[in-house]
């Protein structure tokens, strides 16, 4: 039978993941390093999720539950799905493991086994009633996916909703909005109309007043966003324009294709298919697949491209609400803090620590998401473009009722609630981190060059090593120093210390099977070699072949 597909499991892209996949590998096919699985049997791990998802609501009383058919940043024939707690957040921890399981189950009999001891551990009452909401990107596999799932859903007795072609963000959104639905907590409106409703108003509220920024051009990287953007043009009003580019949705091949936020983030480069449509200095931003990473760039006038990441964003945005909060007479009371992972760039982490508390954590936006609910306000980015802003119920509350006692004050404290509105809380959502940027721009009057210069970053250099056994590489402190191998993380001190603003790390990737070396210093060569370097050191603590140490590891 031929290989129809690959499939990518994203319960929660944390480590456990990764976990899924590796079994995956091991029941099923490798294929160019991807976890390749044959048409019948990616149909019944769909099936399966949708078990697992009217399971999860089960348990929690019915509340709605999210499937997403997705594979994010990955190549076309790749597909993948996530599962979406009640709270628009990702499904929490424990599941991660009994989805694992269910998932992997090699028979059906060992799978209504699992099953059965699923719903007795975690005491489910079959009886209770399921909802779940799903939907898919535009990745043609998805069709036939989403209806496995929907036999799922059926051979459970799950009530389910179809919402169709849509980004990641906007099912989270729905789901959220389903579960507050008629409570003093509402979400918005649960339908995507209620989504660009509650986003296109806040945009126009917070820069009511301010002029016109000039348009800006965006980088569908010919995916589901592209549908959503051009639906989101229709709710500004007039207020910013859009250029949408790479919007083929239904060219073959075309999803992801030398552009995209993570051709972007990890070529460092202008997607080839913009070359002649950017003018030195106009602001443009590239989407992922599913509308969740979001990358910002500009040509300068010597036609050098400059980029403008998840780490230039987290500054730019938090700076902003940090004066907000003062403006508005709330700095004693209100906390913002920022969360970043041991990606960010060391300038950028400079910059915000001079002004907030910065906290790191391990990579996987589950970890930034949690770190960041403990601030009052919460700042969380990755330097690859995901990210959001978590607003606590506390302060949110406390935005509502609190009397501002100067007009100065009270327009502060308006644009603070309106951007309770304008972010997606959920989940990082490149759609409304657009109009979040857009809106600090368009208060600070700043052009993406004037954004830019903030802080200059750090060159820096990320390099892979195939391993035989990535989990014999095990780390501390978020990631930032090693345990395991005996011995490594001491020789890469010894060589970081040569390099001047040296920073360097190494950590098991969770989604492929090799690990990762980052490296930073404050000369572009330097940060390449450091990172060679460290990779050889990696390469050789692995057990590497020394005959076949690949060259450029020095
Ligand atoms: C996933 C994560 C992302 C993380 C990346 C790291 C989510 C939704 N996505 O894409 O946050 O940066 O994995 O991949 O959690 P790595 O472990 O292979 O370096
Ligand atoms: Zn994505």
């Amino acid at each position: 039978m031929p290989i129809q597909s690959h499939l990518i499991f994203d319960f929660n892209m944390g480590p456990q993941a990764f976990v899924l996949c590796k079994c995956l590998i091991d029941n099923f096919t490798i294929h160019d390093g991807h976890v390749a699985i044959r048409g019948s049997t990616l149909d019944s791990v769909l099936f399966r999720v949708g078990v697992i998802a009217a399971l999860r609501s089960k348990k929690l009383d019915g509340l709605a539950v999210g499937v997403m058919v997705t594979a994010s940043h990955n190549p076309e024939q790749d597909n993948g799905v996530k599962v979406v707690d009640p709270r628009g957040e990702m499904l929490e921890g424990s599941w991660e493991a009994h989805a694992t399981n269910l998932a992997n189950a090699p028979t059906t009999d060992d799978f209504l086994a699992v099953l059965d001891t699923l719903i007795r551990t975690t005491k489910i009452d079959i009886s209770k009633p399921a909802r779940v909401v799903y939907a898919r990107d535009t990745r043609p596999s998805g069709v036939a996916l989403v209806a496995a799932l929907e036999d799922g859903l059926s051979a459970i007795g799950a009530e389910g909703r179809n919402a169709g072609v849509t980004t990641t963000p906007i099912l989270h959104y729905l789901v959220k909005a389903i579960n507050t639905k008629n409570t003093p907590e509402s979400y918005g409106d649960d339908s995507e109309e209620g989504y660009f409703q509650k986003l296109g108003t806040a945009f126009q509220n917070l820069v009511a007043g301010r002029p016109p920024l000039e348009a800006l051009l965006i980088d569908c990287a010919n995916g589901v966003g592209a549908l959503a953007a051009s639906t989101l043009t229709e709710y500004l009003d007039g207020s910013l324009s859009l250029i949408l580019e790479n919007a083929s949705i239904s060219t073959p091949g075309a999803l992801n294709f030398a552009c995209g936020a993570d051709y972007v983030k990890t070529m460092q480069r202008l997607p080839p298919s913009l070359a002649d449509r950017l003018k030195p200095g106009q602001r443009a931003c590239s989407l992922d697949g599913d509308a969740d990473r979001l990358m910002y760039y500009y040509l300068d006038e010597r036609g050098i491209f400059h980029m403008l990441d998840g780490d230039k964003i987290a500054a730019l945005v938090a700076a902003f609400i940090v004066d907000l909060v003062k403006s508005a007479g709330l700095e004693n009371e209100v906390k913002v803090g920022v969360v970043q992972t041991a990606y960010a760039n060391g300038a950028s982490t400079k910059y915000l620590a001079g002004r907030l508390p910065v906290k790191c954590v391990a990579t996987g936006v589950k970890h930034l998401h949690h770190a960041a609910e403990h601030f009052n306000i919460g700042v969380y980015f990755e330097a690859n473009g995901h990210g959001t802003v978590l607003f606590s119920p506390s302060t949110q509350s406390k935005l509502a009722l609190y009397q501002p006692s100067t007009p100065a004050q009270s327009t502060a404290l308006k644009h603070l609630i309106n951007l309770t509105q304008l972010i997606n809380q959920t989940v990082g959502d490149a759609l409304s981190d657009i109009l979040l940027v857009e809106v600090v721009l368009a208060h600070k009057s700043y052009t993406g060059i004037e954004w830019d210069s903030l802080y200059v970053d750090l060159p820096n250099r990320l390099v892979k090593v195939v391993v035989n056994n990535r989990n014999a590489f095990r780390t501390e402190n978020a990631e930032r120093r090693l345990l395991s191998p005996p011995g490594l993380q001491s020789k890469i001190d010894e060589l970081v210390r040569r390099y001047d603003g040296g920073r360097s790390f190494v950590r098991p990737s969770g989604t492929e099977d090799v690990v990762r070396v980052y490296a930073e210093a404050v000369v572009r060569s330097q940060a390449d070699e450091l990172a060679f370097r460290v990779a050889g050191l990696v390469y050789d603590a692995a057990g590497g072949d020394p005959s076949k140490r690949p060259k450029e590891f020095l």
